[in-house]
């Protein structure tokens, strides 16, 4: 097997039963598993709501380590729309030329680094890095401010010794305590300086409501991008031929990274708390208990996607489900988008070569499912 290759281990239940079942700290998911009933879930923000207790709806449920509201992320229709509307504009400015430059600059940089050593560990000197600089951008703060979100590592609830480490959340609420304080002191032009001037229904957001739609800037789109990153690097370096394709069709390049994404998935799956009973694929779901919309299963469900489990770089249909769907589609995908397209062509623009020397692979366990969502490290050399 690749060491890029991610396999699919929910094919057989996705025949046969359609939906799993796993624990989670005692909170049992079930998991729909095919493309329509993941969107049909989705879809359905009555009876699957995100608005349950804060922290929830994440599989591994973060209720232990935080009581603040992600927003909009935790909130349901209609209040999510009226969030949303003061966000949507702001995280659609990576479509901007200077931003994209800017990128491309970050970008270049980090790929210069990587080629000018011998080799890079490549989810803390490359992916990290990467995400970090260019979460920058995002926030329009000053670009100094990634050192200091470097030194979180690559995700801001989980640590090498635990999947739910609060002393890390708190070192996260106390940072962007301090920037909110600081905004306030002397407004700009940043993302904290936005929010603190927007107005929903008339009236200024609460702190709290404010730091819900930082936290999920800041973890939302973490150890998602790095994935992204590292498994696209991987994904490359064993298939040198589809890079030189990518150079001489770039008109494939929007289609390649929509494939990549299909085929990572890097997220997993996303929970909802169903609020009453209810049934998924003619499974009995209580009310109050949760199911989990399993992005990466829908995306290998054969009755959608032909050849589900092979990169297809020019797949023209792909109505994938990787940045969720429905209503609480990414906040971040334009973002998360343009960063794997500025990294191709900086690629094709400055690599020749990339060389896999060793790599530890990323395994998630949800009940009786193993499956590989990235690396825990790769080396790498650039040539
Ligand atoms: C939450 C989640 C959002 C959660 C789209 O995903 O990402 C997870 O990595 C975080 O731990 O808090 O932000």
């Amino acid at each position: 097997m690749k060491n890029s290759e991610i396999s699919d281990p929910f094919e057989k239940a996705r025949l046969e039963k359609g939906f799993g079942e796993m624990d989670d700290q005692n909170d049992p998911v079930v998991m729909a598993l095919r493309h329509k009933d993941v969107r049909r879930c989705a879809h359905n923000w009555k009876t699957f709501q995100s608005g349950a207790e804060p922290g929830r709806i994440v599989i591994p449920s973060e209720v232990n380590i935080r009581d603040i509201r992600q927003i909009p992320f935790e909130v349901d229709p209609p209040m999510h729309g009226d969030y949303r509307a003061v966000v949507e504009q702001w995280f659609k400015r990576p479509l901007e030329a200077n931003y994209e430059a800017s990128l491309k600059c970050i970008i270049d940089e980090v790929v210069e680094e990587a080629l000018a050593k011998d080799s890079v560990e490549a989810i803390t000197e490359f992916s990290l890095v990467l995400q970090s600089r260019a979460l920058t951008l995002l926030f329009n703060v000053p670009f100094s401010e990634s050192e200091t979100w470097i030194s979180w590592g690559t995700h801001v609830f989980r640590s090498d010794e635990s999947a739910l480490d609060a002393g890390k959340a708190t070192i996260l609420y106390d940072y962007i305590d301090k920037q909110i304080e600081n905004s306030i002191a002397s407004p700009g032009e940043d993302l904290y300086s936005k929010l603190l001037a927007a107005e929903v229904h008339g009236k200024k957001l609460t702190k709290e409501e404010i730091k819900g739609v930082i936290i999920l800037t800041f973890a939302g789109g973490r150890d998602t991008i790095i994935n992204a990153v590292t498994n696209s690097i991987a994904y490359f370096a064993e298939h040198p031929k589809s890079l030189e394709r990518l150079k001489n069709e770039p008109e494939l390049i929007n289609f390649a990274i929509e494939e990549l994404i299909r085929y990572f998935s890097p997220l997993t799956q996303m929970g909802r708390v169903a609020t009453e009973d209810t049934v998924v694929c003619e499974h009995a779901v209580k009310a109050d208990t949760r199911i989990g919309l399993n992005w990466a299963s829908a995306n290998r469900d054969a009755t959608v996607f032909e050849n589900p489990n092979e990169v297809v770089l020019d797949r023209k249909m792909n109505p994938h489900v990787a940045f969720g769907f429905g209503t609480h589609n990414c906040l971040g995908a334009t973002h998360a988008r343009q960063i794997l397209k500025v990294l191709i062509h900086t690629l094709i623009e400055k690599v020749n070569s990339i060389e896999i020397i060793d790599a530890k692979e990323n395994i998630e366990t949800l009940g009786e499912f193993k499956r590989k969502v990235g690396f825990k490290s790769i080396q790498l050399k650039f040539n």
